[in-house]
């Protein structure tokens, strides 16, 4: 059974994986109104990916005896100043959902809660994975100068990204 305390941070960060998916959803609509639909299909399929996230902690919840509640999503931004400054603000959302998933786990570890411990590590390595992958766009990006060729090339690349739901 899950304490009070960690269902409700469970079921917070539930919700702000769903929004995380907001949020790269408007990202892929802002590149696919560019035509850059390589970059568009990076960020859909990482929207699908959040949902995963979300999913995975609703499941969660209800096998340890808690309940998922969903709560209101904030509208995210529409528009960004270029294709770096998206990758850019994904790369600060990234680094707020990791100190969120350290913060959950900072209290199960308190509480001496193993099962969520060790439900909470795949966040944790699926963190350094999202941090690194994005940071490896921004640094593509930086180093091209955001150019017509460059961005041919890793439009075509950011394209062939698939969505495959990892093994639970
Ligand atoms: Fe769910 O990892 Fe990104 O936000």
């Amino acid at each position: 059974m899950l304490s009070k305390k960690v269902e409700k941070m469970i079921n917070d960060q539930m919700n702000f994986e769903i929004y995380s998916g907001y949020i790269y959803l408007a990202m892929g609509a802002y590149m696919d109104s560019l035509d850059l639909t390589g970059f568009a299909n990076w960020m859909k399929v990482q929207w699908q990916e959040e949902f995963f996230h979300a999913q995975k902690m609703y499941n969660y919840l209800l096998e340890r005896g808690g309940r998922p509640f969903l709560t209101e999503v904030p509208a995210p931004p529409k528009d960004w100043k270029s294709v770096k400054a998206a990758f850019e603000h994904a790369l600060e959302h990234e680094q707020i959902v990791t100190g969120r998933i350290n913060d959950i786990m900072n209290v199960a570890i308190k509480e001496n809660d193993h099962a969520t411990r060790s439900f909470l590590n795949w966040y944790v390595d699926e963190q350094v994975e999202e941090e690194a992958s994005v940071d490896a766009i921004i640094k593509k990006l930086k180093l091209m100068k955001e150019s017509g060729h460059g961005m041919y090339i890793l439009d075509k690349e950011l394209g062939a990204r698939t969505f495959t739901a990892p093994a639970e």
